[in-house]
């Protein structure tokens, strides 16, 4: 009954704050929110630590937009980012990279990448270009690499050669450390924040004996990472004070983060996280904060024991700006600029593995105010999502398709 009121009064909020802005078609409205999306009961009892956190109002796109099949024949992408020329550059979890044109074409395995570990949730992951690609054709990426002691995240970089078929000059720049035979959790996504650094998401790993390492500032494993092209840690990092801790650490607590995003207008970094049972989550990244895992989740064991003393809130760690329970499955995800769909504009679309949807959040002064599931009767694994060059949307899936969105 609590929520409902909540709902009624947000929607109430966002009609008026709305109607006042209907005359000059304010390019930001999101729509009025309506009921929650999610119709299923929570797996706790737990309660949000402000309103609007979980199960806000659902929106529904009146622009007319439709979604194409580009291509059906990928295996498993992982990662998808927009070529200056408006083809994409597609990961595969098994360890190749293509060039996919608009009209279909799928080409060759780009070759030269180094070998990964593409057991279990391991493989080829996120990637992104350099921001001066067009003239140093310069990629770079995140992948599963075994080695001695066992699997890490590592990322990489290398030249697209003027052909398109190779990597020239591939290097590993980084790797999370400490190595565990886990193959699960590796976090993976990359992007270049504005001050050129790289900022990547690396999990932890998931095994009991790894997760309490997600709070340890001098393992680089549930943690992002700042650092320089050649994998340096970058000028500026936070300081956590305390020996050992690690130079490149830029946020800590982090469970299996698959999503980053920068936000175009205030250049925030925005973070996904896979949680356990419930407790998926959307983070806004502060320099230096703690974002909780393991010690504060709104969610469960599997099995359904709480997850250490069970409390969603403690004093200096960082409360989610939404979270979902049941889960989604948040993975790679983007901020939609421009005014193609115009309620659209700054609206952060996200890929839901288990969910099989494109999540669309609005989102206001940093807090979610409208939620909407797009695509959801296509029943795909959506894995990764980009705007490309051309303002439309592309999304890849677990079963392989790389699909188009964009207004009708
Ligand atoms: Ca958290």
């Amino acid at each position: 009954m609590k929520n409902t009121n909540y709902i009624m009064s947000l929607s109430m909020a966002v009609l008026t704050l709305f109607s006042c802005s209907n005359d000059d078609k304010a390019s930001s409205d999101p729509g009025t929110p309506t009921n929650p999306v999610e119709n299923n009961s929570p797996n706790t009892a737990y309660t949000p630590a402000f309103e609007g956190q979980t199960r806000i109002g659902g929106l529904q796109t009146n622009t007319e937009y439709e979604a194409k099949i580009i291509t059906s024949g990928l295996t498993s992408p992982w990662g998808v980012k927009s070529l200056p020329d408006g083809r994409l550059l597609v990961t595969e979890k098994a360890g190749n990279m293509r060039i996919v044109k608009v009209t279909g074409e799928v080409s060759a395995a780009i070759t030269g990448l180094p070998a990964v570990n593409a057991s279990n949730q391991g493989g080829l992951l996120g990637l992104c270009l350099d921001p001066d690609f067009a003239s140093n054709r310069m990629i770079y990426w995140v992948f599963a690499e075994a080695g001695t002691g066992g699997n890490r995240t590592a990322v990489a970089k290398g030249k697209l050669s003027n052909d398109e078929k190779t990597i020239e000059g591939a290097t590993v720049i980084y790797r999370a450390n400490p190595a565990n035979p886990s193959d699960l959790h590796y976090g993976g996504r990359i992007l270049f924040d504005k001050t050129g650094n790289l900022i990547v998401s690396t999990g932890e790993r998931s095994v009991l004996e790894t997760r309490p390492l997600a709070q340890s500032v001098t393992a680089a494993l549930g943690k992002v990472i700042r650092i320089t092209k050649d994998g340096q840690p970058a000028s500026g990092n936070p300081n956590f004070n305390q020996a050992g801790a690690l130079p490149e650490l830029y946020s800590i607590g982090h469970r299996n983060p698959q999503g980053l995003a920068l936000h175009p207008d205030t250049g925030e970094i925005w973070l996904s996280e896979h949680g356990p049972r419930g407790g998926d989550e959307i983070n806004r990244l502060k320099a230096g904060s703690n974002y909780g895992w393991p010690v504060i989740t709104y969610g469960i064991e599997y099995g359904g024991q709480k997850i250490g003393e069970g409390i969603q809130k403690k004093e200096g760690m960082e409360q989610p700006v939404y979270y979902w329970d049941p889960v989604v499955s948040p993975s790679g995800m983007t901020f939609y600029k421009g005014n193609r769909v115009p309620e659209w504009e700054n609206n952060l679309f996200i890929g839901a593995l288990s969910g099989q949807h494109i999540i669309r959040l609005a989102i206001k002064d940093n807090r979610v105010i409208g939620e909407e599931r797009l695509l959801v009767s296509e029943g795909q694994r959506f894995r990764d999502i980009t705007q490309g060059n051309d303002g439309a949307l592309y999304a890849v899936t677990d079963g392989g398709r790389l699909y188009r969105i964009d207004k009708k």
